[in-house]
């Protein structure tokens, strides 16, 4: 489990009862670079709809749900029915396997194309995740400011997600926190995000 790998490697922040493990180096920079091309080529990109204060608005990023098929998702009043996994993300989710000793049935692929491709504040406490879950994030291409703060508010903290990072957040983390990744006018390369998450298949009848 994520305790056998975490203790020498990960940094983990200093916020408190958050459980947040970073490893820099999860993928090598040439896999990394491989998986980025893949994962791009492979996914069916969309640019779904939303509701964001009573608005319809388009999301400011291209997405994938994937997963098994039973893995609906729902957030910002639309349900996700999953692509099935392909090739190269189901190789990423083997290597998360053997990293943390998990097994995922699902991941959102988020797409950044520019500087201009965003995420808001949010945290990901769909209850279709359960209580505490447990989300693995690989980042790949180029490297973004990830921010974090309490959710009642106050200052946050950043880390520059790498190429090839993983990010697992665990425990209260996502009752406790909100995470979002800002725009930026600075130039950066495009940049592929693929959260591993659980769905509770009981859930999806609703
Ligand atoms: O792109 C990122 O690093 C953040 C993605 C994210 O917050 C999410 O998928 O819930």
């Amino acid at each position: 489990m994520l305790e056998l790998f975490a203790a020498e490697n990960a940094d983990q922040w200093a916020l408190p009862l958050a459980d947040l493990r970073y490893f820099p180096t999860f993928l090598p920079s040439a896999q990394a670079q491989r998986f980025f091309e893949a994962v791009r080529e492979s996914a069916c990109w969309q640019q779904p709809e939303i509701t964001l204060f009573g608005r319809r608005v388009l999301t400011p990023r291209l997405s994938c749900w994937m997963g098994d098929s039973d893995a609906v998702y729902r957030y910002s009043n639309t349900t996700f029915n999953p692509e099935p996994w392909t090739q190269p993300v189901l190789e990423l989710r083997e290597h998360l396997h053997a990293f943390t000793g998990r097994r995922f049935n699902s991941v959102l692929l988020n797409y950044y194309r520019d500087g201009n491709d965003a995420m808001g504040w949010h945290s990901d406490d769909e209850r279709e995740l359960g209580a505490n879950p447990v989300i693995a994030s690989v980042s790949l291409g180029g490297e973004r400011r990830f921010l974090i703060r309490n959710r009642q508010g106050g200052k946050s903290m950043a880390l520059c997600l790498a190429e090839g990072s993983l990010l697992v957040m665990q425990g209260d983390s996502q009752k406790l926190y909100q995470h979002c990744l800002p725009r930026t006018a600075k130039p950066v390369a495009a940049r592929l995000n693929l959260t591993f998450r659980s769905v509770l298949p009981r859930h999806n009848d609703s």
